[in-house]
């Protein structure tokens, strides 16, 4: 009998199952009132007195130590539900990574903003464009060097289908389609066939705006964009109009805002002259006017436009431009804000 017990503790120590069905199985076949032990019990009448002490104790030993395997084997498919009731719900939760915006989109949103709460809507059109809307329209003579291969990106061989070269292809997909009142500023990519430097990319973002109505004068430009620099750069920051020339716009100036590194005084970000360009203006050309069947004689307007990486250079001191477009992590974590 004992020796039949030696065996059996053996037997049942090396079970293993792999299924909760299995283990069930192994319960009936050694625990169940008509299993293995349960006979072993039976015989256990049958054991002689002097042996009865020792035997018992073998038995009830054996007895336990199944219970116990079985109870282990169960439990490996059970763990569903012990899992539940092993949560600590005092634990703080793993934190969830959460991504930024990208400086140039944090920027492009303010001057957004800057510009709604002049009335300004927002419209957007085709990175891929006919000569039309991007030159011919907008006053470019044929011959005009921005016409030409060095600076304009071409789409196959067809010499009318370009990339845009600035936004103000929206602004006469709007014109043409709209008449005045418009009020308008038309953010987006644009693309030019320029050498990759510290300050020049081939692929740039502008925003330009126009302000289409009956008696828009220079005055009402100046004041909007001294508003547009004020709320942009602070409300100490001055502004300064330079004559210039752009085929779209007459007059036409480029203006700086005083420099906010050095308040004026004079920095390597201004290169010691007090002011930063920061965008190119004017009063709309009355031949676009005519060329998006705007009547130039009821109607005058100003535009504007503006790079907003360099917006972004001069508002976060950044010193590359190449750093807006590697996507480096470690660089773009930094922009956490609001916006
Ligand atoms: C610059 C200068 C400018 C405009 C853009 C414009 C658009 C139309 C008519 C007239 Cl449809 N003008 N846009 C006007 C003056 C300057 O941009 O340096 N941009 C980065």
């Amino acid at each position: 009998m004992l020796g039949k017990i030696n065996e059996l503790t053996a037997e049942i120590g090396g079970l293993s199952a792999n299924s909760a069905g299995e283990a069930e199985e192994l319960r009936i076949k050694y625990l169940s009132k008509k299993g293995i032990l349960s006979l072993l019990f039976d015989e256990f009448k049958n054991v002689p007195s002097q042996e009865k002490k020792a035997v018992g104790m073998a038995l009830n030993q054996l007895k336990n130590s199944a219970h116990e395997k079985i109870e282990t084997l169960k439990k490996q498919f059970n763990q569903q539900s012990d899992k539940g009731e092993n949560i600590d719900c005092t634990l703080p939760g793993s934190p969830f990574p959460t991504g930024t915006r990208h400086p140039l989109s944090i920027v492009k949103n303010q001057i957004i903003d800057i510009f709604a709460r002049l009335g300004y809507t927002v419209a957007e059109g085709p990175e891929m464009e006919d000569d039309w809307h991007v030159f011919s329209a907008l006053n470019f003579p044929p011959e005009h060097p921005a016409r030409d291969m060095q600076d304009t990106f071409f789409i196959g061989t067809n010499p009318d289908i370009v990339l845009r070269t600035h936004t103000s292809s929206v602004q006469v997909r709007v014109m043409e389609k709209q008449q005045p009142p418009i009020r308008a500023i038309f953010p987006g990519r644009v693309f030019r066939n320029e050498a990759i430097s510290a300050r020049a990319h081939c692929i740039f973002h502008q925003v330009e705006g126009l302000y289409i109505d009956e008696n828009v004068s220079f005055a009402d430009l100046k004041q909007s964009l001294l508003y547009f620099a004020k709320e942009m750069f602070g409300q100490d920051t001055r502004i300064r109009l330079r004559p210039s020339f752009f085929p779209f716009t007459e007059p036409s100036a480029e203006m700086d805002i005083s420099c906010s590194l050095c308040t004026g005084k004079g920095c390597n970000m201004c290169k010691n002259t007090g002011w930063v360009e920061i965008l190119g203006c004017g009063m709309v050309d009355p031949n676009v006017l005519e060329n998006c069947n705007i009547d130039s004689k009821k109607y005058s307007g100003f535009a504007f436009g503006m790079g907003i990486e360099r917006i972004t250079l001069l508002k976060y001191r950044i010193n590359d431009i190449r750093l807006l477009f590697e996507n480096d992590i470690r660089f773009l974590e930094q922009f956490r804000t609001a916006h």
